[in-house]
């Protein structure tokens, strides 16, 4: 069969992939081929096109920084980039750098075998044709598998039933519709916020309450964005030395060791301040120590208790079965208000699951409720769930699945052994769960391009995580996790959002600085864990 030939294979137009296939063909020369199964470029804030979708981290910060000109052309209005503007930038940086030749949109790929004797890729993407390549670049992402629905029936179901990551392209009107929004993570929380007002009634079905804080959106001051632009360079290097990967001030002291009042100072300084500040600049042990985190939980319930006037409803918004920090923490925008407004209403989803959806609404277990929409912000099968789809198979006839069903492990995110010149773009055990994704994503790109010019230089076919080394850095993730109060919760940081999935640290929970440190000092190490065929 005929068949292209090139360098290398990217799979996925978001900011990984648009990275890789710049800095692979235009920078280091190679012969690319991207695809991409949506019909444009973003990745996931492509398809995650739902009433409120927004990065929670500033948008000065999450954006590319290898190219300075772009970012001082690029001028965001918000201080927190909207889904749309995240896209249209993406869009830009595909015409800016000459991107959309290399890719084949709407394009999935479903079988990706690796052959030893050509030491090669034979990947197969679902138009018919193969392109064989002698790397295989997984810029798939975290977020690209919908979690399975837990619920039958929503094929009976008379009206609309949609996840917020299959959002129609066309948009759905919700106005005077009765709503209901199954999940209070990131997303619901979005998605609630901003339909509240428009829907003539709106049902929240709350399973574990979360730690939302007020996110401090506002436009982009030309002040602000000039600073940004001048002092460029500094300020990307201050991120990237950053706990999170932006320059937040960063926690000096124990929590413990102030008294309550200065805490409550402290809490109110960066309550309102926005985003990650909450958890990165208040005190550097409320992952670590029980106690301390007890008290910025107990700062939020307050807040909670302040904001929301009904007090049964506002008892159950408070979190009481988890650390703050040990689930993903979510930003809000009035979403505690909205649940003042009398078309809204709170149902306990823990103490009355959801049983079923019904041709008419959603029958808990002691009560049945009518709906026109339902909008299930259930999250994903986060990690490398997008590349276990593409049958991926590795040496010797070796099943990717096969090798992760214990767990998903990937040497520094990176590389995964029995897989050779199969490289992941902060895949899972990266750093990027808690590290702002544009920049860890830049660093996995960069790490790769640097292997891939190691082996050019040595005239090496293919290289590969040993099995000792996948099992050392697997350790080394446990341990960090089991250091954290992280494993104390269930979350999809260790997979436990999806039935059946193996508890697995999702990433390496160290923040940025010291896993670009691990990742220095392997690359210092003529790629120590690699082994070179
Ligand atoms: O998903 P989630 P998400 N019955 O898994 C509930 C990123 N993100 O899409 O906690 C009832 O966090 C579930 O309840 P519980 C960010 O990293 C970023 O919100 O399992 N409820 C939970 O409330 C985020 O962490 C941005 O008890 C059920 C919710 O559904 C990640 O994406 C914006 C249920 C799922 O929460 C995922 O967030 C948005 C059931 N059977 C998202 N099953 C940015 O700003 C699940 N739930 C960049």
């Amino acid at each position: 069969m005929d068949h292209t030939h090139v360098d290398a294979v990217i799979v996925g137009a978001g900011f990984s992939g648009l990275y890789a296939t710049h800095r692979l063909r235009n920078v280091d020369g190679l012969a690319v081929q991207s695809f991409e199964a949506g019909s444009d470029p973003g990745g996931v804030w492509y398809w995650n096109n739902y009433p409120g979708a927004r990065c929670d981290f500033e948008s000065l910060h999450y954006s590319y920084t290898f190219d300075e000109a772009l970012a001082r052309e690029w001028r965001w209005k918000e201080r927190y980039a909207a889904q749309p503007e995240i896209r249209a930038y993406l869009s830009h940086v595909a015409d800016r750098f000459d991107l959309r030749r290399s890719y084949r949109f709407d394009t999935r790929v479903v079988s990706a075998v690796w052959d030893d004797s050509a030491a090669e890729w034979v990947v197969s993407p679902d138009d018919g044709s193969i392109t064989k390549a002698r790397y295989f670049i997984n810029a798939a992402g975290a977020f690209g598998v919908t979690k399975k629905s837990d619920f039958a029936g929503e094929d009976v179901f008379g009206g609309t039933v949609v996840h917020t990551s299959q959002w129609p392209a066309e948009g759905l009107d919700l106005a005077g519709k009765r709503v209901a929004v199954v999940g209070t993570g990131s997303t619901g929380i979005q998605v609630i916020q901003t339909i509240a007002s428009t829907v003539a009634e709106l049902t929240v079905f709350q399973r574990t309450a979360n730690y939302a804080c007020p996110l401090g959106n506002k436009p982009l001051e030309d002040d602000e964005f000039a600073a940004a632009a001048a002092n460029f360079r500094e300020r990307r290097v201050q991120a990237r030395n950053s706990i999170a990967g932006a320059p937040y001030p960063r926690a000096v002291r124990p929590a413990m060791a102030d008294s309550p009042g200065e805490r409550e100072h402290t809490y109110d300084t960066y309550y309102n301040g926005g985003g990650f500040r909450m958890l990165a600049s208040t005190y550097f042990d409320l992952l670590f120590d029980p106690r301390a985190n007890e008290t910025v939980a107990d700062y939020i319930r307050a807040k909670i208790r302040e904001r929301v006037t009904d007090p049964v409803t506002a008892e159950l918004l408070c979190p009481d079965n988890h650390a703050y920090g040990a689930k993903r923490t979510p930003f809000e925008t009035k979403y505690y208000e909205a649940f003042n407004l009398p078309h809204v209403q709170l149902v306990d989803a823990r103490s009355t699951p959801i049983s079923s959806i019904t041709p008419t609404g959603i029958a808990t277990s002691d009560e049945h409720y009518e709906f026109d929409v339902i909008i299930l912000a259930t999250g994903f099968d986060v990690g490398a769930g997008a590349l276990t789809k593409m049958g991926v198979i590795g040496r010797g006839g070796r099943k990717l699945t096969a090798h992760w069903a214990n767990g998903q492990r990937c040497y520094l995110g990176t590389a995964t052994h029995g897989f050779p010149n199969l490289f992941h773009i902060n895949g899972p055990q990266s750093a990027a769960a808690v590290f702002n994704n544009p920049l860890a994503i830049e660093d996995s790109v960069d790490f790769v391009s640097g292997l891939i010019h190691e082996m050019t230089t040595s005239g090496r076919k293919a290289v590969e995580a040993t099995a000792e080394a996948e099992e050392r850095y697997n350790a080394m993730v446990t341990e960090v996790a089991d250091s954290t109060l992280i494993p104390t919760s269930q979350s999809w940081y260790m997979g436990d959002n999806i039935a059946g999935k193996p508890r697995t640290p999702v990433s390496l929970f160290t923040g940025a600085p010291m896993f670009r440190a691990i990742v220095a000092e392997v690359q210092a190490d003529n790629y120590a864990g690699f082994a070179f065929a």
